[in-house]
């Protein structure tokens, strides 16, 4: 038994399809902690990053248009961190296999996903496979301010001359 963090983002089509009640009550069943969440829009430099692990694939292009949000009219994606005992196994159980079409069909893809025609696996949502992967994810996907517990060592820095934006 350990302790782990995953990333969950709710992708386009389960935002598109209102499926992120859904979504979240399905995840309720795991008594994980929800310890960041946030709406993303997400950049090609972010989905690219994102799924570079499958770079030479012939569907990448495709995949990153998705995680885009450009076959949903919705660029965005909703991303959250998940927290506790077995985080990774027990999240990507309720996900379910890959495939929609070969998810079981209680799995939150199976219930959710489609392929298209164009052969695109819309499988509603994504879950860190490991726990390397989950900390690369959530290192890329949110700042240490946005998760309330310290999952990853952090440093603190002065950042000088940095142009942000602020209520006007
Ligand atoms: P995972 O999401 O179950 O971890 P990965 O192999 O990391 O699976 O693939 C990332 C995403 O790429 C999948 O969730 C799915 O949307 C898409 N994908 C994976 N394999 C295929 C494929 O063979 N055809 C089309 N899309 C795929
Ligand atoms: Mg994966």
């Amino acid at each position: 038994m350990a302790i782990q963090a995953t990333l969950i983002l709710i992708k386009p089509d389960g935002l598109k399809k209102s499926l992120t009640g859904n979504i979240l009550t399905r995840l309720s069943e795991t008594k994980l902690e929800i310890v960041g969440a946030k709406i993303v829009r997400v950049s090609r430099e972010l989905a690219e990053e994102h799924y570079k692990h499958l770079k030479d694939k012939p569907f990448f292009e495709d995949l990153i248009k998705y995680i885009q949000g450009e076959f949903h009219g919705r660029r965005k994606v909703m991303a959250l961190v998940y927290w506790g005992e077995d985080a990774i196994s027990k999240c990507r159980t309720l996900a379910g296999a890959t495939n929609p079409e070969e998810a079981d069909p209680t799995t939150i893809r199976g219930a959710y996903g489609r392929i298209t025609t164009s052969g695109v696996y819309e499988n509603v949502i994504h879950v860190s496979a490991n726990e390397k992967e989950a900390e690369r994810e959530i290192k890329l996907w949110f700042k240490p301010d946005e998760i309330i517990v310290n999952i990853y060592p952090t440093k603190e820095i002065i950042e000088k001359e940095k142009k942000v934006r602020i209520w006007a």
